[in-house]
């Protein structure tokens, strides 16, 4: 079979050529790495926005954009049958995790505004139609599992106790009863059809250690954004506190 030429393809330049592209290349070589160099020393002099460099932050607001843009209200993430949940679930972040939390004494807070709260009790919440959540939860940290969840789609406990006003502001902010871990959570993924108020896993209630006696599933989003023993709920026009964020992580982190 005959070789393309270029595989024995044997070219003669005189000396002077020669010298000439060596020099070309060694300038270009230089040229690329001071400019690499002054491109970072640039970025690392510009501002931060919490624990982030703005031109980064920036770019995962972007990100953001384009990802908002193709949720539409029935967005939805791939579900799987119970058969492939695993049995023994990870539990990682434990921040705000109390040991015990008396279930009877517990309520949800929802804060409508200053000064007035709405109590909801575990099983009030139990009373609303259940929907069960089979999804691959993804962590930032790498690893991800198909897990089974079940509880009240967020949009449906809101209208229940007609909270929809709401549903007109831009954000929902999360705390743990002892405020010690909190998440912001834009509307548009706060009301999807998967997002929902959990209270059991494999069926069974929540492990303490797993957000008892009530967690935020939210699929279109990261483990971080997935908040554990939900004491308070609020509604905000302005980016409630994240505590990821507020680390240097992206605040939208989700699909
Ligand atoms: N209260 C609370 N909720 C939390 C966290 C936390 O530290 N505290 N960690 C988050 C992170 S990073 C992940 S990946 C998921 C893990 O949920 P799991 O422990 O049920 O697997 O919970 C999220 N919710
Ligand atoms: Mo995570």
């Amino acid at each position: 079979m005959k070789k393309p030429d270029f595989f024995k393809r044997t070219v003669t330049i005189s000396n002077t050529t020669y010298t000439k592209r060596v020099v070309i290349a060694f300038v270009l070589f230089a040229v690329l790495v001071t400019g690499g160099v002054y491109a970072w020393q640039w970025l690392n002099s510009q501002p931060k926005d919490d624990l982030t460099l703005k031109p980064l932050r920036k770019t995962l607001e972007a990100n953001e954009k384009i990802f908002k843009g193709a949720l539409d209200s029935n967005s939805r993430v791939k579900e799987y049958p119970i058969s492939a949940a695993v049995k023994n679930v990870k539990v990682n972040g434990l921040v705000g995790i109390q040991d015990t939390i008396d279930a009877a004494q517990w309520r949800l807070q929802i804060i409508r505004a200053a000064g007035d709260t709405l109590k909801v009790s575990l099983d009030d919440i139990k009373q609303l139609p259940k929907k069960e959540v089979i999804f691959d939860f993804k962590c930032i940290e790498g690893w991800n599992q198909v897990t089974h969840w079940a509880g009240v789609p967020v949009k449906t406990f809101l209208e229940h106790y007609h909270l929809q006003g709401f549903e007109q502001m831009q954000y929902a902010g999360l705390q743990t009863p002892n405020k010690k871990y909190f998440v912001g959570i834009d509307m548009k993924s706060f009301l999807l059809p998967q997002t929902i108020l959990c209270y059991e896993m494999n069926g069974k209630p929540l492990p303490m250690k797993q957000g008892f006696p009530l967690r935020l599933i939210i699929p279109v989003k990261y483990g971080i954004k997935h908040l554990k023993c939900i004491g308070t709920m609020f509604f905000s026009n302005t980016k409630p506190r994240d505590y990821w964020a507020e680390l240097g992580y992206d605040y939208y982190a989700g699909f």
